[in-house]
């Protein structure tokens, strides 16, 4: 029986339009990337959206330092942005941008829709202000010294140096980042989004569970943390700013804008509805609170709080579908350190395509991803060893000593599997303890159930486990001995026409991880693109492939250091 198709939305966070793309987006988009191919594999119609996140002060003021305009800047970044994620082969439908038509419309209709809903409030607060460049400044466009330990040049909203939080106000000898004038507090009118009433709707949510695998709408960790905040009490949220601010501006009023926070998760809604409207999908269909589709936002553990609290609150209150789940990963640190531009951590995306092939880092991620909050290292010796010893040495290995011979021998076309070598076909189809019967177990299943519960780790190790099944056939059978024999050809088909098949069942196994070299291998195989199911079925006998051709280089070790980071990256 097959499964019905689902219909699922998969975002990823919106990246700041306010500079470059690191690994640590990378990560993300492979991770969201690996989940949605693998769910496409399997015949559902996943669709894929992200945007550029435009709004705010920080890209206000490059774009002015630049000497452009912020349209003209966010054009650029997402030029870039959009090359470097095709580059790491993520698929998305549409890849948007916050600062667009759809986005204003869904923006103004949510405001809408939370004041009919009668959650949106007005307050006069005070603020610190720039007297010399005329705006209020953000907390971390406000530095001083510490008000516990007095330490200089601390941010307005945290010391780095002794730990302490605090409101910037609270900084002893406080200068704007800006123009370094000494900011002067003073009072503006702000909107309110009344999150504190909104508790008790975000219990019983972060307490549900996903209806469609009856798996937690938050990892334990992300719920611990939801629990805490929840048990701290929630105040409301401010959503506006005052001019100058890159955004929109609040409908009637003057001079006061959307938070770049209120809008960007909307940019998720509205990069769906640029593609939708293109594709002829319904976006209520997608959307409405009573939508059966299923919505998932792959994050990073930094913004939970946003995802956890704000974004369905908001949705809530406006009246829109709910996430099904939110996936949190960790942070990527590289050699064990954070991510730093002064210790020569920080790659960023550009930097490492100059150097490496993408897929090298997709399947390096995979060993390491699962479905915790963890943090994951990148060391390129490991990356090194792992590309070079398992997809050069194993997996690629089975195709190099097999696909040759059927182009020397037999013309490029594949016989029969011998009828002792099926049991070792369906080994690697199924797992070494497979035993005919219709098990749970069998290793497709295994596979799939690890990839969908995003434990990549776990499927990669069980995916190799049955490659080194398929290296110990071809080495017990030896094609380059029977190759030497010419009265053993009619064997030498048999065995490497089983390796060919097995290399195929692996390819899919490995297609959600390594989209490019999985379409190589179509290629070469003159095959249609490969879907979960094919791992099932064997190739015909007498179907001909192409000549063989490398299809994947190894990691020179000697090259495997992180690229370095230009002074002005
Ligand atoms: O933290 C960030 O990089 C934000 N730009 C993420 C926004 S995600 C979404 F909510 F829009
Ligand atoms: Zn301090």
């Amino acid at each position: 029986m097959t499964k019905a198709q689902r219909k699922i939305l998969v975002t990823t966070a919106l990246p700041y339009a306010n500079g470059s793309l690191h690994l640590g987006h990378v990560i993300e988009a492979v991770q969201a990337d690996i989940w949605v191919r693998f769910q496409r594999l399997c015949g559902h119609a996943c669709h894929f959206v992200s945007a550029d996140d435009t709004h705010g002060t920080p890209v206000m003021l490059r774009a002015e330092q630049e000497g452009k305009t912020p349209e003209q800047l966010i054009a650029e970044v997402h030029r870039d942005h959009a090359a470097d994620l095709k580059a790491f082969h993520i698929d998305f439908d549409n890849f948007h941008t916050t600062h667009a038509p759809e986005n204003r419309d869904l923006t103004y209709d949510t405001y809408r829709r939370l004041q009919a809903a009668g959650k949106i409030k007005s307050k006069v607060i005070e603020q610190l202000y720039d007297p010399v460049r005329n705006m209020f400044l953000p907390d971390r466009f406000v530095k001083g010294q510490c008000p516990k330990c007095a330490a200089k040049d601390q941010y307005g909203d945290n010391c780095e140096v002794c730990g302490a939080t605090y409101v910037p106000s609270e900084l002893i000898a406080p200068y704007s980042v800006v123009s370094g004038a000494a900011p002067v507090m003073k009072p503006s009118e702000h909107y309110f989004f009344g999150l504190s009433e909104c508790a008790p709707f975000l219990s019983d949510w972060v307490h549900g569970c996903n209806a469609v695998d009856g798996g937690p709408r938050l990892q334990a960790a992300a719920a611990n943390k939801m629990k805490e905040w929840l048990g701290g009490g929630l105040k409301d949220w401010d959503i506006s700013r005052d001019a100058p601010y890159f955004g929109f501006e609040i409908p009637g009023t003057v001079g006061k804008y959307f938070y770049v926070w209120l809008d960007a998760p909307i940019g998720y809604m509205a990069s769906f509805k640029h593609f939708a409207d293109a594709a002829g999908i319904d976006f209520d269909e997608y959307w409405a609170a009573d939508s059966t589709t299923e919505l998932y936002h792959f994050i990073g553990k930094d913004i939970l709080y946003f995802h956890a609290l704000f974004w369905p609150a908001t949705l809530h209150a406006a009246g829109f579908r709910l996430p099904n789940a939110v996936f949190t990963h960790g942070f990527l640190t590289v050699n064990g350190q954070k991510m730093s531009k002064s210790r020569g951590t920080f790659i960023t995306a550009r930097q490492y395509l100059d150097h490496f092939d993408p897929e090298h880092l997709r399947y390096y991620f995979a060993t390491k991803l699962n479905g915790n909050i963890e943090d994951i290292d990148l060391n390129y010796g490991d990356l090194a060893s792992r590309v070079n010893s398992d997809l050069i040495g194993k997996y690629i290995n089975i195709a190099s000593r097999s696909f040759g011979f059927i182009g020397k021998y037999f013309d490029g076309q594949l016989g029969a599997p011998g009828a002792g070598d099926r049991q070792w076909l369906d080994k690697v189809r199924f797992g070494d303890s497979w035993d005919g019967a219709d098990a749970p177990a069998r290793a497709d299943r295994v596979i799939a159930d690890l990839y969908a519960r995003r434990e990549y780790s776990k499927a990669m190790r069980e995916i190799f486990q049955l490659v080194d099944i398929a290296n110990f056939f071809i080495n017990q059978e030896k094609p380059w001995e029977l190759a030497k024999l010419p009265q053993s050809r009619a064997r030498l088909h048999e065995v490497c026409s089983t390796a060919v098949n097995m290399f195929r069942v692996l390819t899919i196994y490995l297609k959600p991880v390594l989209p490019a070299l999985a379409r190589n291998v179509e290629a070469l195989l003159q095959i249609e693109a490969l879907l979960w199911r094919d791992a099932q079925t064997d190739m015909a006998a007498g179907h001909g492939i192409g000549e063989f051709r490398r299809l994947m280089e190894r990691v020179d070790l000697k090259e495997a250091q992180p690229p370095a980071v230009p002074a002005a990256a």
